[in-house]
């Protein structure tokens, strides 16, 4: 695919404020286990120090996962619209694209992806809003171009998706009927 591409179904987004931001995970109290957001089991934290040159988006923690274990998969507990993180460990002179597939209850809706910018520290932003509410994302490094190079991720972030129109339609009615029965009982 080609560097900052994006297949239908799903938007690039480079900018944290190009979301709104529901839930956001900053690994500072550690990984996740119950909650909107949950990682892969082989996920473990990495200090900005070693992984990402002791520049990260907040405070000391990532999360990184090992070339064996890649793609990191995050599983949402309720669909999700739009996904972003920053990303890092992209050094060692290594031309690489960073990806994020974005998957919703029938399967792959779309994928996005970047250069990563080689300098080692987690200062990049890659971001997703899909066409519809997702359950899960995979993020990967490209191969064999970032070699053994772990992912390493912080400040991901997630907008909860709002329920379709015709629900939401639905549930209008409900109310208006709900008001009319009070006053008729009124
Ligand atoms: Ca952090
Ligand atoms: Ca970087």
């Amino acid at each position: 695919m080609a560097a900052g591409a994006a297949q239908a179904g799903v938007q690039l987004l480079t900018d944290p404020s190009q979301m709104t931001t529901d839930v956001l995970v900053d690994f500072e109290s550690g990984i996740p286990t119950t909650g909107p957001v949950t990682f892969s089991p082989a996920a473990q934290i990495g200090l900005a120090g070693s992984w990402a040159d002791n520049v990260t988006p907040s405070g000391s923690n990532g999360l990184t996962i090992a070339l064996e274990s890649s793609p990191l998969v995050a599983t949402f507990s309720q669909p999700m619209q739009a996904v972003g993180f920053y990303f890092g460990n992209d050094d060692f002179g290594l031309a690489f694209d960073v990806t994020m597939s974005a998957y919703d209850a029938h399967g792959l809706v779309g994928s996005v992806s970047l250069p990563v910018n080689r300098n080692d520290r987690a200062d990049q932003f890659i971001g997703l809003i899909s066409d519809t509410a997702l359950s899960y994302v995979e993020i990967s490094y490209q191969r064999p171009q970032a070699q053994s190079l772990s992912v390493y991720i912080d400040d991901f972030r997630a907008t909860t998706a709002v329920p379709e129109p015709g629900s939401l339609l639905l549930a209008g009615f409900g109310l208006a009927t709900l008001a009319l029965l009070k006053r008729r009982r009124a």
